[in-house]
């Protein structure tokens, strides 16, 4: 066997306890980078991310899809018209969908860092991969062992060698990463990985002919944020299986060049969609001559990057004023360093560097935050005392399901031309299944509402022009679980309090040609981020919105419900997956005497507080949420109660709890 094929030489050293504890978990893996903890990891997924493009190569070809290869063939011709040759571009080739690799630890502090695995159609990883994932990185700790593991897995998910002799599509991996200062090499190590992957099958196969010499079909992207890798994933997917995609790119000369356009389309395609959901909710909107002020902290992260590249023309078109600060992505240590999304969500604090001061007199402004890698947004009302109103993922999909209820219950364009002559043709025989997807640390009186909403659609209290089915549905933490759930609705909304969230629309429904989605939401389709969630889609979505309604920010904030009294608070543990949960994360079933405990702990609570003449509001309605982090080494707490009051001393309590359960001397008699 040559030298480069070996993996032995290839696989970076990793602490053994690194390689054995961790896990693909919320957000994909994730821990301390320092010492070159995550290289291994890194690396591995790099080669997961290799076989899973070479199952897709190979699925798109034993799928025979007519119209993907048509359509290839066309957009090869198209190319070649357009440049007059095809260099780099082989017209008997065909490109699969691709799959990603970001490199990022999202909210996490500065040292630590990981690493997202991105699927063919932009969205998360199918489960199963979850599972090879992890076994891949556990396998990793011996090389001939991994080395063996290696071959089995892609025996089974590619079948037998000469399966991928008859590959007729070009495997795509692509990989982006963050601001971290261990983000670059730990790309690297993830296209070794990859490459060495790709190498290693289709030389066994006799295919070396799918590698592409320049680029080893691997292609990096630099510093950007999560949500823009997603897009330019979801968008080539749509270009190869439709021959188009709404991203506006310019064919260039280079096949890697396409992909880079894609991305450099990212940001001005955002302000177009944002531009057009206004001027088809109301012409004059974009034309306001007042502005809209957001101060918009980027967490010191890459969606700085993106922000710079479009607030000037967001400004001149659409009248909304994004001001960054917190935008050093060079000052790596600065990173959700007192800012961000989940800093702000979390501690209910302005962050650091907010632009008033106590000098400011009773002013207030709007602010939005972002996380490190801008997949979140939390928006803020601060003022200069340093008081911040937090309007959190329950308040922004309220905001969205108010929009969606009030397109689908009138009669609406659904095409432009309609639009230009005026015409609002009859939604009668038009029937929607609309869902709101949410989770555990969703507040209670955010589902109430909801629920409310579903009751005043159902016996007509909201007057409808076509058939609007609500569904309200919890499901597990996690973008992943939130998303596949939103997935089976027509329109389906997913938001987590935390930022996490955007309004998916079923691809086949928005392309059926009787549709008639009102063009307000097929506007909104295309600013709504339809792979991820997207913290800066989100800001201009709301944005638009609160530009349509003529709300300002505490506008918004009174409109819908106000929140029940909640405090989050997080514990270290010597092993936080000790703890199992059930109904959503919504009980503790391990340990059992950890759920009797907290269930105790309220029950004390609603009889000293229930016998007390003076209390406010009512107790029925008290809850816990204990469970482990997928992605930091903490177990989080999570309590609603009447007032902030309750809230902490039950918080305090819970937390007493966890660790007579989970704490050192009980590990230690464990074990
Ligand atoms: C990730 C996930 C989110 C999840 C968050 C916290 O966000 O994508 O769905 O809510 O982690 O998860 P946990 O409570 O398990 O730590 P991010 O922004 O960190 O990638």
């Amino acid at each position: 066997m040559k030298e480069r094929e070996r993996l032995i030489d290839l696989l970076p050293a990793t602490t053994p306890l690194v390689l054995q504890r961790i896990r693909y978990g919320t957000a994909g893996f994730r821990s301390d980078s320092r010492g070159h903890q995550l290289d291994g990891v890194a690396f591995c997924c790099g080669l997961v991310a290799g076989l899973r493009a070479l199952e897709r190569a190979l699925t798109q070809s034993e799928t025979k899809m007519p119209v993907a290869e048509t359509v290839a063939t066309t957009w090869t011709e198209r190319c070649a018209a357009n440049l007059g040759e095809t260099e780099g571009y082989p017209s008997n080739e065909r490109r699969s969908s691709a799959v990603g690799v970001m490199i990022t630890a999202s909210h996490n502090p500065p040292e630590d860092n990981g690493v997202k695995l991105i699927d063919y159609d932009g969205g998360m990883l199918e489960p199963s991969w979850e599972t090879y994932a992890n076994q891949i990185v556990q396998n990793a700790y011996h090389p001939s062992a991994l080395e063996s593991y290696l071959d089995g897995l892609a025996q089974q998910v590619l079948g037998p060698t000469d399966a991928l002799c008859r590959c007729t599509y070009v495997p795509l991996i692509l990989f982006a990463h963050d601001t971290r200062s261990t983000s670059p090499r730990l790309a690297n190590l993830a296209m070794q990985g990859a490459r060495y992957m790709l190498l290693n099958r289709l030389e066994a196969a006799g295919r070396l002919d799918l590698l592409d010499s320049e680029s080893g079909n691997t292609i990096l992207l630099g510093t950007t944020t999560t949500p823009a890798l997603h897009t330019v994933i979801w968008q080539w997917k749509q270009l190869m299986d439709q021959g188009w995609c709404s991203f506006r790119h310019r064919p260039d000369e280079r096949f890697p060049n396409w992909i880079q356009g894609l991305l450099a389309s990212y940001g001005p395609s955002l302000v177009d969609a944002t531009v057009s959901l206004l001027e088809v909710l109301d012409p004059s909107l974009a034309k306001l001559d007042s502005s809209q002020e957001w101060f918009v902290d980027c967490a010191n992260g890459a969606g700085a990057i993106v922000l710079r590249g479009i607030t000037a023309s967001l400004r001149d078109r659409t009248g909304i004023h994004l001001v960054c600060f917190n935008d050093d992505v060079a000052a790596t240590e600065l990173l959700n360093r007192r800012c961000g999304a989940d800093w702000v969500q979390k501690t209910t604090t302005l962050p650091e560097g907010w632009p008033l001061h106590a000098s400011d007199e009773s002013l207030s402004l709007g602010g939005a935050s972002l996380d490190g890698d801008a997949d979140r947004l939390i928006c803020f009302l601060g003022d200069s005392l340093g008081r911040c109103t937090v309007l959190d993922g329950d308040l922004m999909a309220t905001m969205v399901l108010d929009f969606v209820i009030y397109c689908l219950s009138r009669d609406w364009p659904s095409r432009p031309w309609e639009a230009r002559r005026g015409l609002s043709p009859s939604n009668d025989q038009q029937r929607w299944r609309v869902g709101l997807v949410h989770t555990a640390y969703t507040n209670g009186a955010a589902v109430a509402y909801w629920h409310r909403k579903r009751k005043e659609i159902e016996t007509g209290g909201i007057e409808q022009r076509s058939r609007i089915e609500l569904h309200v549905v919890c499901t597990w933490t996690g973008v992943k679980h939130l998303e596949r759930e939103a997935r089976r609705f027509d329109i389906g909304i997913y938001f987590e309090p935390n930022g996490h969230g955007t309004v998916l629309f079923q691809d086949a429904f928005l392309r059926r040609s009787g549709s008639r989605l009102p063009l307000p939401l097929q506007c909104c389709a295309r600013l709504a981020n339809q792979a991820v969630g997207d913290g800066i889609a989100n800001l201009l979505l709301i944005a638009s919105l609160l530009q349509w309604k003529r709300w300002s920010i505490a506008d918004w904030a009174g409109a819908f419900y106000t929140p029940l009294a909640s405090v989050y608070s997080a514990m270290h543990v010597p092993d936080r997956h000790a703890i199992k949960t059930t109904d959503f994360d919504r009980r503790v079933t391990y340990p059992p005497a950890l759920e009797a405990s907290i269930r105790g702990v309220l029950e004390q609570h609603r009889q000293i507080r229930t016998g007390n003449e003076q209390h406010e509001g009512s107790f029925d309605n008290m809850r816990v949420v204990v469970r482990p982090s997928g992605t930091e080494d903490i177990v989080r707490i999570y309590v609603e109660a009447p007032t902030k009051e309750d809230a902490l001393a039950i918080a305090d309590a819970v937390s007493t709890a966890v660790m007579e359960h989970l704490g050192p001397q009980q590990t230690l008699a464990s074990a």
